[in-house]
């Protein structure tokens, strides 16, 4: 199956496909239930944006954005699936099906609410028969379902309608509603106003009549329609003023996520942004790849903030169709504030040591300049690596011509191939043994004025030749900046051993390239990454969190069994891996419910 389907993920959630002639008993310890669940085959399956993740009653619940009948985005329906441990998932029958007057064409991306007394509702778009944009509630059909399988829609719907100004075609996404000091119930919708993207506020007594606040919570003049919109609190140690609690409000647009953060008065509902959306140099994004629609919901049992998004394809439309799906989440992630109290911070969810299982350790390893290290004992296309440089010169770093610009520009002027003095240096994941095939993430350092830059990237293949950048603000009493990644691979490396690599090449036939830019303002000495690697995607984790790039890749050699695992370095002067710890990941276990199989 898996040669078949080299790019099918180990551990990131997908909707089922393959077919396994297999009875599997699931045995949940949590309920006093015994599940008999069958593995069964639905080819064509396309997933889109993660809609309404809620935590309610001990069990995770994920809905998504489903087509049911192709590998393609259309006939949009609420896919849903439960877990315990975010990890190993169960589908459960659809949720939401557009079948009724107000989402006939389509029931399209929201969010849920846990309403007082413990009720769960949806709210979320329906395409209406004009394929108008309307707002629309439902509620579980029976509250004694643990795993609240059915779901009916309000007899009131649409509850929200396109009038008074508000473009049908640009109205959409509601998000998760909250109290404000009246305890009348807010939530705000995505729109374009002329042509500005726009957060519209509504307020309700009851859940079901909803009124439109004269003001939007924000807008913004600087971008077009806002998708998929979040608005949740985070708490910052704020200077000498104790803990003060931030919100953040999240936006999808130009195919990114963008957030700000501000100050939130619930009395007034005025919303005072630190800086707005495209206003900074940093240009806030939760990640600096392919991640979008994203959403997040509070985890209250293990009081922390989870954040999915959506991670789309980026190879081509038959492609898709001949591997017979589209679509994966990225691993859930934590999400708050990062130290500088100005950024967020993410990082994979705990759970992920789960799945951990043979382990490398490498200590104390000089990495001379030009000289490559395999790292052996993992399985290199299923993997978790934290590696951490140590820089011994640093002062002595290359000078950067122009004030700092787009990363994305900087890292593709700076390849992996192109020598430096300090870079690049970093990782070459899932590379083929002659390295004809790579993704190097890497970190390249100049000095700006008086900062330090420091590029991370990455090579893809040539379906996609996006070079992606971030930067990453560092507090400048920090000795060290981070970043993770994750990968999946299914045979272990057989050598190991230093030797001068030859297959560095921007010329080399498939290479993608990512890029996170450091700006260091201290004395920085080492620098951490950690990424996580499955099959088709890589997710990296710099600056502690702050910044992070996910990319899909589509290696052709490097696959299974054959994608290799390698630190490299550059640039002319010599680094120090101080550490390098790999994991070969497990698979993460998923089930397809089957009505008629459950016995209580
Ligand atoms: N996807 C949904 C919309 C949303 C968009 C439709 C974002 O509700 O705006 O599938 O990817």
């Amino acid at each position: 199956v898996l040669e078949e389907q080299p790019y099918r993920t180990a551990y990131h959630f997908q909707p089922p496909k393959n077919w396994m002639n297999v009875f599997l008993v699931l045995i949940l310890i949590h309920v006093p239930v015994i599940w008999h669940v069958l593995l069964v085959k639905t080819a064509n399956d396309e997933s889109a944006d993660p809609n309404g993740p809620m935590y309610y009653n001990g069990i995770y619940h994920l809905f998504y954005q489903h087509n049911p009948y192709g590998p393609l985005w259309g006939n949009m329906t609420w896919a849903h699936s439960i877990s315990y441990d975010l990890i190993n998932w169960v589908h459960l029958d659809h949720a939401l099906n557009p079948i009724d007057p107000f989402d006939i064409n389509g029931c399209w991306s929201g969010s849920t609410t846990i309403l007082p007394g413990g009720k769960p509702a949806i709210l979320y778009t329906g395409k209406d028969t004009k394929n108008h944009e309307v707002q629309n509630l439902a509620v579980p059909k029976n509250l004694s379902d643990p795993l609240l399988i059915e779901w009916v829609k309000s007899a009131h719907n649409p509850i929200m309608t396109p009038v008074n100004g508000i473009d049908p075609f640009f109205y959409r996404d509601p998000t998760t509603a909250w109290q404000g000091s009246n305890k009348r119930w807010r939530v705000i919708v995505g729109s374009q106003i002329d042509g500005h993207g726009t957060a519209i506020l509504y307020t309700s007594e009851d859940f079901v009549n909803w009124t439109r606040s004269e003001s939007p919570l924000h807008s913004s003049n600087r971008t077009g329609m806002w998708e998929c919109p979040d608005f949740y609190p985070v708490s910052v140690e704020g200077n000498g003023r104790g803990i003060e609690t931030k919100y953040v409000l999240k936006a999808s647009f130009n195919h990114q996520d963008h957030y700000v953060i501000g100050l939130y008065d619930p009395k007034t509902d005025i919303y005072v942004v630190d800086t707005d959306f495209m206003d900074s140099a940093l240009q806030l994004r939760y990640d600096y790849g392919k991640f979008y629609a994203s959403k997040t919901f509070l985890d209250s049992g293990k009081k922390r903030r989870v954040l999915w998004a959506w991670i789309e394809e980026t190879d081509s439309k038959s492609d898709d169709i001949e591997k017979g799906w589209s679509g994966l989440q990225s691993f859930p992630r934590t999400v708050s504030i990062g130290k500088s109290g100005e950024q967020l911070a993410q990082w994979p969810i705990k759970e992920i040591e789960k799945l951990r299982s043979e382990e490398v350790n490498i200590h104390d390893k000089e990495l001379k300049g030009g000289f490559l290290l395999e790292v052996v004992g993992i399985t290199g296309s299923q993997a978790d690596v934290e590696v951490s440089f140590v820089l011994p010169k640093f002062e002595e770093t290359e000078m950067m011509e122009q004030n700092l610009v787009d990363p994305q520009l900087l890292c593709s002027q700076n390849q992996a191939s192109v020598e430096g003095l300090f870079g690049p240096f970093g990782l070459l994941v899932l590379a083929s043994k002659d390295l004809t095939e790579q993704t190097a993430i890497f970190f390249r350092i100049f000095r700006s004025h008086s900062k330090y830059v420091v590029l991370m990237s990455s090579l893809r293949d040539e379906v996609e030749k996006t070079t992606y950048g971030a930067f990453i603000d560092v507090d400048p009493s920090s000795e060290t900046v981070s970043l993770r990644s994750l990968t999946s691979a299914l045979t272990k490396m057989s050598a190991s051993g230093l030797r001068k690599p030859s297959g560095i090449s921007a010329q080399s036939s498939r290479f993608r390239l990512f890029i996170f830019v450091v700006i260091l303002t201290g004395g920085v000495k080492s620098l951490e990454a950690l990424h996580t690697i499955d099959h088709s995607i890589v997710e990296s984790f710099g600056g502690e969190g702050v910044a992070c790039i996910t990319a899909r890749v589509y290696p052709k050699l490097a696959t299974d069994k054959d994608a290799h695992l390698y630190a490299f370095n550059n640039g002319t002067q010599s680094v120090k891996i101080s550490k390098l710890s790999a994991w070969s990941m497990k698979e993460a276990q998923f089930f397809q419910y089957r009505k008629e199989e459950r016995h209580f």
